[in-house]
């Protein structure tokens, strides 16, 4: 990535919640990851409540070398720390997400799970999802959609919205009016399998429906910042609920944007 490349993108990232990075990875290694996916999916039996979200197949790197070497992948570190974000680190695993041949698509959701804390209001991104997908993917077969700028800004879907995964999203009916809704401001983010998508846990997102015969595999690596310092990139306002922040308070969890999410 040149310098100008990875400016532009980190600025995309900070803008819109969410960036895509190409070639990061090999077809060799996309072939490996196939093959292992496709094995941990053959002995895997995915619960009805999972559906949305297709297999949703946790591993540890610590327990498989193939997801180890996904974790340690060099092109994917260098890329984090071209675009300043360094100090981004693992969460140590994975998870295999799938929208199965004619699968149902994702609801709309965020997953940020500390609106509590002041620091849900940074202006630049402490925890990101990064997604690889092993196939190319598109509308046709479920790929990613966004609503850019959520990650900052509240919109009213925020407050119509069913709160994500376990907290309710997983048991909404597929023909859910809002869940499964076209937004005026989403746009679909199509990859090449060896592209990288880099989100703000934050940004609102989902997928759509799976209208081929072909499995879209997604592996998705948390990644977090061990630190709620001022990143060296920035050199932007720092907002007052973070000057003001007690980093030792303890903020309990919350998937519901709070004071912190402003419209
Ligand atoms: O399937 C996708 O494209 C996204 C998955 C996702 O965002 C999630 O499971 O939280
Ligand atoms: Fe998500």
């Amino acid at each position: 990535m040149t310098p100008e490349t990875a400016l532009k993108t980190r600025e995309n990232m900070l803008r819109d919640g969410y960036c895509v990075i190409d070639h990061i990875l090999t077809d060799e290694f996309i072939g490996e990851l196939r093959e292992e996916s496709e094995r941990l999916i053959a002995d895997h039996d995915p619960p009805e409540d999972f559906k949305y979200q297709g297999q949703h197949i946790n591993v540890r790197g610590e327990d498989n070398a193939i997801i180890q070497k996904l974790l340690d992948w060099a092109p994917s570190r260098r890329a984090l720390e071209q675009l300043g974000f360094g100090d981004f680190k693992t969460s140590g695993g994975i998870i295999i997400l799938t929208k199965e041949p004619k699968g149902p698509p994702l609801y709309w959701h965020q997953d940020w799970m500390q609106w509590n804390d002041p620091i849900s209001c940074s202006p630049w991104p402490q925890i990101v999802f990064l997604n690889d997908y092993l196939t190319d993917t598109a509308v046709e077969n479920g790929c990613l959609k966004v609503i850019p700028g959520t990650h900052l800004k509240r919109v009213p879907l925020h407050d119509q919205l069913v709160p994500a995964h376990e907290q309710g999203a997983r048991f909404v009916e597929e023909d859910h009016p809002i869940m499964f809704s076209d937004h005026p401001d989403q746009v679909h983010v199509p990859v090449a399998a060896r592209a990288l998508i880099l989100g703000d846990a934050r940004v609102l997102h989902s997928a759509g429906r799976n209208y081929t015969d072909e499995r879209r595999t997604l592996i998705l690596a948390w990644h977090r910042r061990a630190t709620t310092d001022v990143p060296d990139y920035w050199d932007g306002d720092i907002p007052e609920a973070i000057a003001q922040r007690d980093p030792n308070r303890n903020y309990p969890g919350s998937r519901l944007p709070g004071e912190h999410l402003k419209p």
